[in-house]
Order: structure tokens, then sequence, then C-alpha cells
């Protein structure tokens, strides 16, 4: 088949899945296109099979704010046209779903017929698509797609709750391709965090609100006064800041370690001893997944689709939104049980398997089939 991806190129879990299934698609043979303003993060442009197609924005001057919507479109109708691609897959319901939908008119009236499939991603919905500027477009866009995935249970009834769904909600959760995730230590590089009698917390986000990174600096701070322990923090974002100023409030410069962001994070993974996400809301948490494919039980709220992915009391433990006392005490209990730790990194690494490409691509294809 020729597939069309458009996702958002830049940090975020939209943008890995939408990757990490192009990739996972031009490796059964698919030739999938990626139409985006930049290079995803993670997309390896060597990889066979795989094409990229940047969408060049009109900076006319008069343009305050440059039309990207439309040279999105503009750039779906020209692909779908020299590519002859069989179906369009956006990532992210805000534009790409009006996007595709405006690109299957104009392709319609040529005669080519470029069916689509919306994924929602989270906050596409929970958090922008209900503000009433965009509210109406969004609706319609959904409802317009051919098919409609969300990645959670959760996400589903979310959407269900807040806007007028016709046709049925398919679920098909993220994935990690486990293979690629370490669960074996390197100590050599764990020392260059922490001491052997030390414990690692690692937390990874694009530091938004939503992600409520103070938690994680004042569970560690909790935990840190039973075991010893060191916190590794990934990632940037508008919450940056605040962070730093947090860590200097309580004094705990030295404990933390603040890495900004990295495009790969598996080697960091294999190092931790807990992941922590303390979240108000997240659609499926995929950071958690990529934890546990690394062995990693995850402390974390019980918000959204996570305790989907994070089972309480087998490869961690939930909380509360904003509970870091509960999340605090967790984590502590799970540290100083060595028996339990074990079991949890075991429970965790399988229910990471369930979760494998091998068993969530096949789930993609059958709609593709379905479509054309
Ligand atoms: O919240 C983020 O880190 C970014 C956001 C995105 O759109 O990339 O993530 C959303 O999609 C991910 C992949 O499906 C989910 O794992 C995240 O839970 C979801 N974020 C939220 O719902 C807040």
């Amino acid at each position: 088949m020729n597939i069309g991806i458009v996702c958002y190129p830049t940090f975020g879990g939209s943008g890995v899945v939408a990757t990490g299934l192009g990739s996972a698609l031009a490796r059964k043979g698919h030739q999938v296109h990626f139409i985006t303003y930049s290079i995803p993060f993670k997309l390896d442009l060597e990889e066979d099979n795989i094409h990229y197609h940047e969408v060049e924005i009109s900076n006319y001057d008069l343009f305050e704010y440059p039309p990207y919507e439309l040279s999105l479109t503009n750039k779906i109708v020209d692909i779908a046209h020299s590519e002859n691609l069989d179906l369009l897959h956006v990532h992210y319901a805000i534009p790409h779903a009006s996007s595709a939908y405006a690109a299957r008119q104009i392709l319609a009236a040529k005669n080519k017929d470029l069916p689509f499939i919306t994924t929602l991603h989270g906050t596409d919905i929970t958090l922008v698509g209900k503000d009433p500027s965009l509210n109406e477009v969004i609706t319609f866009a959904m409802n317009q797609s051919d098919i409609l995935t969300t990645v959670s249970e959760s996400l589903k009834k979310d959407t269900l709750e807040h806007f007028k769904i016709i046709d049925e909600i398919n679920v098909i959760p993220n994935f990690v391709r486990t293979k690629e995730y370490c669960q074996v230590r390197d100590m050599e590089l764990r020392r260059t965090y922490a001491e052997d009698d030390e414990k690692v917390l690692l937390h990874i986000s694009n530091f938004r609100p939503v992600k409520k990174v103070e938690d994680i600096v004042r569970v560690f701070a909790k935990v840190k006064e039973s075991v010893k322990s060191k916190l590794i923090l990934v990632g940037d974002g508008p919450d940056g800041m605040l962070i730093d100023d947090l860590c200097e409030e309580l004094n705990l410069c030295d404990d933390i370690k603040r890495m900004g962001k990295l495009t790969e994070t598996e080697t960091i993974l294999s190092i931790a001893d807990l992941f922590l996400l303390t979240s108000e809301t997240e659609s499926f948490g995929l950071v958690a997944l990529e934890a546990m494919a690394s062995g990693v039980p995850v402390i974390s709220t019980n918000t959204g689709g996570i305790p989907e992915v994070n089972v309480h009391g087998k490869t961690g433990y939930l909380s509360n939104v904003g509970d870091v006392a509960d999340m605090a005490k967790n984590a502590i209990e799970l540290l100083e049980d060595e028996g339990k730790y074990v079991q949890f990194r075991k429970n965790a690494l399988s229910h990471a398997k369930e979760f494998d490409i091998e068993n969530i691509l096949p789930l993609y294809e059958e709609l593709y089939e379905r479509l054309i």
C-alpha cells in the first residue's frame, strides 16, 4: 500500500507513535510517506520505504498567522497524486483531520479517492478540541474521518462525552518495540548519576503544566528522606524554570540531574529503578509503557488511560492526581522490598510485551484493508 502519514514532528507521544507505526509498516513493505513541516524527530530517513515530504509554509508578509492548514492540505493533495496514495492516516485531530477532509474533497473533484483515518491522541480532545473556537470544526472533521481511532478506552469515553460522534470509535492502544529496550543495567553509565547504594528515579516529559513535574520533585523529596536516591529529569518545556526554582527551594540541586531533551531514551531508561509520572491527564502515557519495556516499575497517577497501561499492585502503583504523599509512600515501599521489587520488574516487562508492535500493527493493517 502507499500510505500517507501526517503528524506533529516535535517531541511528544503522538509523533512517536506515528513514526513508530510508519517505520513498522515500511518494514513490512508498504511505501510510507510522511507529510510534515519538519522531519519527525524519531524518523530514520535511511530506512527502506520511508519517504519525507516537507510542508512549506507561506511566509508572505501580510500573514500574521501563516495558514499552515492550507499548506498542509495542498501538500496532501500533491502527494496523493504524485505518490498515488491509497490512504492517509492523520495523528492528532487538530488541524490534521480538517486538512485531510479538505484534501479528500479537492481530490474527489479530480476523481481521486483518498480515504483517511484519524487517530486521536489525547490533548486534541481533552484540552484543545474542547475550546469553543475549534469545537465545531473538529467535531465535523472527526465525523468525516472514514475511520476514527483512539489510543485508549479512556480517551474513547472522553471523546464520546464531549463530542457528538456519529460512527463507531476503534480503540487501538499505543505500542513499543520491546526488542529496542534494554533490561540490563549499564553500571558504568549508572555510576555517572548515582552511587551503587543509591536508587535512581526517572521522569521524562515535555514539562508542560499537564505533566505536573513539580509533583515529581515533591515525591522525590519525600522518597529521599527514607531511601538514598537520585532523580533524573529528561525533557524540557514551559515549566522548566519553575522546576529549577523548586529544586533550589527544596535544596535538592545536588540530587536532581536535569538532562534536557533527548531523542533517544532507551539508554537512560535502562539505568532507572523507578519511573515517575504525575500527570493531571494522560490519554495513555506512552512513556510509562516505555519504562515498563525496560523493566522499570511505574509510580503514577490514576488519571485517563494510565490504568490501562500501569497495573496497580503489579507493574507499579497508582494514586490520585496531586497525592504526593501516597506516591512517595508507594515508591518507598517498593524500593525497600527487594522481593516485591524484582517481581514488579518482571511484571512490568511482561505486561509491556502485550503492547509490542507485533501485536498492535495488525490491528491498524486490518483497518487499512477495510478502508481501501
Ligand atoms: O502529552 C504529551 O506528552 C504529548 C501528547 C502528544 O500529542 O504527543 O501525548 C498524547 O499522546 C500520547 C501518544 O498517544 C499519549 O501517550 C499521551 O498520554 C497523550 N498526552 C496526554 O493525553 C496529555
